[in-house]
């Protein structure tokens, strides 16, 4: 039989690097970087090679599971969405539609099927109880954005194929790949700035990857990044090297940033950041003075208290140094389709607002429609009017990725009903009442929403699926749209693509105004997310126009560009000021929520630094917490081990390879685990690194090879009631640990009759 070659973008991380992958009777015989791809030219990481493991993993669900007297089994679709309507609609009658939430994780950012569709499984379920990764990640830079430029998706990205200066906080992205900044092959690029005179500069308290091949490396101490920035700031104002450059025009507040970090003197925040203030001023004055320059910073800045300001400060930077949106500095995409700052009227826009409704418990303030996640647990567990009952999650395993997992863990065991959309039974997935697994993603078309919004350059790709759905599996978008209308008391027996047809008609005229006929007209034969993509496409800024434009983009043209890797629409552009979606139609320096919780900051200077804290850390084969069943990942050394400074392990009396015990102190009460201890000159004193994501020793999963090598879970350390106040979002780095070694157990004496089992 021959082989066939597909090119398929890897849906795994945020690089989306476009695969080449052979296939021989029905099987994956290699995996390869597509050498013509336009965007990521070759590169691939394990983590791609591993799609056929993924592929081919027998634990992998490849139909519905209904739990039946505690254990799961197998059923068939329409016995799965039968059950789904005999007990989710009961619960909504009889406790409200507030009673019901929903959680959606971090794959649904890789699936289009997933991301288009999950706002009207939302919408049907109508809570106000929606949770995602996003606040236990990007939450703050996306506030941040949404307040600074008009939409939560304008994120600022360095044009790391021109730049000479790249300062590098709170990422690795040579084991991450990169995040908030789809840069598939970021060694090579920043390889190449290094070779043409360019610098690499991080800041990490840990000497990571990204930071081994630095040209410079900094220690700062876990939270403090905001107090580094701020003097940053402050030092542009005090030394008068602040330059607006191409977007002088379009800045509002300059004066009012530069009170707000008058406090924030270099001397006042060196001990917090455990950096010296000489160090911090030569910082500021190589940024000022390099004329192509860019800040990027990233999760280890989001997950803080303090995240919604660094992450602003990060854009002040790169403002008032005059790398804002030219080329070599900070500047924005401009995607093919779904880019909110490419439609409706350029240069002006409604901005962002928060707050439009409040968590029951906490009072947390929604964010893009949001609680936090960490208000998860207290939603299910606290009685009283809108006390969740019935939960459905959607690619997401908060029981070891979100703080406190244990805690949420009992808390889905008291849900009246549960149901989860996910390809695993693991440890959330294991409290559900039904699973619905979606396809294997060799059998889903893939098309990126999200990360073309992002991305080091602009493109257009699409990826038909490798293999056929098997007889009877969905694609997700249609179990969403099924779920969606059991929530709305249609039944189950709907059909999806009747559904999806109904609704596209009815909403092309707000989508499309006049066109909307046309659209209809030109969009026939098409469903789902493919015909959502094609409109997408054709009124985008490269698009046809529906036939106004000769060689605009179509999703026909892009489906035909994939054997040669996509269409490539070139470098980074200028976007200011159509880019802009403020009500001012200004960048807005100076939000005053932001201005505001300076004065946290300011009172918070002085706090000492605890001796040991903890923070994360992520390994190129790892990702968050499900890709520890893939046999080409697995292999290799233990991965998750606590990293801990020689000094700090001396002083502790901690030997290398041995186990650990670690505790920390939440305001619930003392937390701790046992982890294996690795010695590392690359950590900052007084910070210990343990990844997250790990903890497969729970009952009831059907994960055989992850369960072999279970780690321990960071997140059972966490404090769930630790939170950025503005974003919402969960911290992850920073809490006060102590370890101790634990005793090696003495073998038991050899007895003559076997002990109970
Ligand atoms: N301490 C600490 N905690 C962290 C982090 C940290 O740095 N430190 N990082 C945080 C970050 S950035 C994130 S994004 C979150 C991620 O946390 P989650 O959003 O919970 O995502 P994952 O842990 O990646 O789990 C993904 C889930 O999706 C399932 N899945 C995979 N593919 C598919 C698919 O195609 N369809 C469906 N339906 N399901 C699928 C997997 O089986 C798994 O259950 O973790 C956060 N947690
Ligand atoms: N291999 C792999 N790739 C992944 C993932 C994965 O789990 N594994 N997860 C994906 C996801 S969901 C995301 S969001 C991205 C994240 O992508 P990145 O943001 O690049 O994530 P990390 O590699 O965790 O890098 C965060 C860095 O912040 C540092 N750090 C911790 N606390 C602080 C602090 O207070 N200040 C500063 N300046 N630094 C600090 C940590 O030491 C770490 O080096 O990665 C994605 N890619
Ligand atoms: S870096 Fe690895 S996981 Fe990420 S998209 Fe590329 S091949 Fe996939
Ligand atoms: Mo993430």
């Amino acid at each position: 039989m021959t082989e066939t070659t597909h090119h398929r973008i890897c849906p795994l991380c945020e690089a989306c690097c476009g695969l080449e992958i052979k296939v021989r009777q029905g099987r994956v015989t290699s995996i390869r970087g597509h050498a013509q791809d336009v965007f990521s030219a070759g590169y691939i990481c394990p983590k791609g090679v591993a799609l056929k493991d993924l592929h081919e993993d027998p634990d992998r669900l490849r139909s519905p599971m209904i739990k039946r007297k505690g254990v799961h089994v197998p059923v068939s679709w329409d016995e799965a969405f039968a059950e789904i309507e005999r007990r989710l609609p009961p619960v909504i009658a009889r406790h409200g539609r507030n009673a019901t939430a929903a959680v959606v994780g971090n794959p649904a950012a890789h699936k289009i099927g997933l991301l288009n569709y999950f706002g009207k499984l939302a919408r049907a379920l109508g809570t106000q109880n929606v949770f995602s990764a996003s606040t236990q990640d990007q939450m703050p830079k996306q506030l941040a954005s949404g307040l600074m430029f008009g939409h939560w998706l304008s994120v600022a990205l360095p044009d790391i194929a021109r730049t000479d200066l790249l300062l590098v906080l709170g990422a690795n992205p040579l084991a991450s790949n990169g995040s908030m900044w789809t840069v598939p092959d970021f060694k090579g690029k920043a390889r190449a700035m290094q070779a043409r005179g360019g610098q690499l500069i991080v800041i990490d308290p840990r000497r990571t990857e990204t930071a081994a091949m630095a040209n410079a490396h900094h220690f700062i101490r876990p939270g403090a990044d905001v107090f580094l920035l701020a003097a940053l700031v402050q030092t542009l104002f005090a030394e008068n090297l602040v330059r607006l450059g191409t977007v002088a025009n379009w800045v509002n507040g300059v004066a009012e940033v530069a009170q707000a970090v008058a406090p924030f003197t270099p001397e006042t925040v060196a001990a917090r950041c455990g950096m010296g203030a000489d160090t911090i001023r030569e910082l500021a004055r190589t940024l000022a003075l390099t004329p192509r320059a860019a800040v990027y910073a990233r999760i280890g800045t989001c997950t803080q208290e303090y995240g919604t300001l660094a992450s602003w400060l990060v854009d002040v930077l790169n403002v008032l140094t005059g790398h804002l949106d030219i080329p070599g500095g900070a500047m924005f995409a401009k995607p093919a389709a779904f880019g909110a700052n490419t439609m409706g009227k350029p240069g002006i826009g409604k901005g962002v607002a928060t707050g439009r409704h409040h968590a029951r418990v906490s009072g947390a303030p929604e964010v893009m429609g949001e609680l936090p996640i960490t208000c998860l647990a207290e939603e299910i567990e606290t009685q009283g009017p809108g006390q969740v009952r019935a939960l459905i999650t959607i690619a997401t395993n908060p029981v070891l990725s979100s703080p406190n997992g244990p805690r949420l863990a009992r808390a889905l065991d008291t849900l009246e009903f549960m149901v989860s959309m996910d390809i695993y039974l693991n440890e959330t997935t294991r409290h559900a009442d039904v699973i619905l697994p979606g396809p294997s993603p060799l059998e889903d078309m893939h098309y990126d929403l999200a990360f073309p919004q992002l991305s080091w350059r602009n493109h257009a790709r699409y990826s038909p699926p490798v293999f056929e759905r098997p007889a009877g599996q969905p694609e997700e978008w249609e179990t969403l749209l099924r779920l969606a209308a059991i929530a709305q008391g249609k039944g189950s027996g709907l059909d999806a693509r009747a559904l999806d047809d109904a609704q596209f008609e009815e909403d092309a005229p707000r989508l499309f105004g006049a066109q909307a006929e046309a659209v209809l007209l030109a969009t026939q034969g098409l469903a789902g997310p493919q015909r959502a993509l094609d409109a997408a496409l054709r009124s985008g800024p490269y698009g046809d126009g529906f036939g106004a434009r000769v060689d605009g983009l179509t999703l026909a043209s892009v489906m035909a560009s994939n054997p040669a890797g996509g269409i490539d629409l070139g470098e980074l552009q200028p976007r200011m000021p159509e880019m802009l979606r403020t009500p001012s139609g200004k960048i807005e320096l100076a939000p005053p929520c932001l201005l505001s919780d300076m004065l946290r900051a300011v009172a918070d200077l002085a706090r000492p630094a605890p001796e040991l804290v903890i923070i994360g850390r992520r390994d190129v084969r790892s990702n968050n917490s499900w890709m520890h069943n893939l046999p080409v990942l697995a292999k290799g050394p233990m991965r998750c081990t606590a990293l801990v400074h020689p000094s700090d392990a001396a002083r502790l009396n901690l030997q290398d390879g041995a186990m650990a015990r670690i505790t920390s102190q939440t305001r619930q009460g003392p937390r701790s685990l046992q982890a294996q201890v690795e010695i590392s000159p690359d950590m900052m004193p007084g910070v210990v690194s343990l990844p997250h994501g790990w903890g497969h020793d729970l009952p009831g999963t059907q994960l055989g090879l992850a369960a072999q090598r279970p780690g321990a879970n960071l997140n059972a350390l966490l404090d769930d009631q630790w939170r950025d106040p503005l974003s919402g979002n969960a911290v992850l780095g920073g809490m006060a640990i102590r370890m101790t070694p634990v005793a090696p157990v003495a073998p038991e004496p050899a007895s003559a009759s076997a002990p109970p089992v």
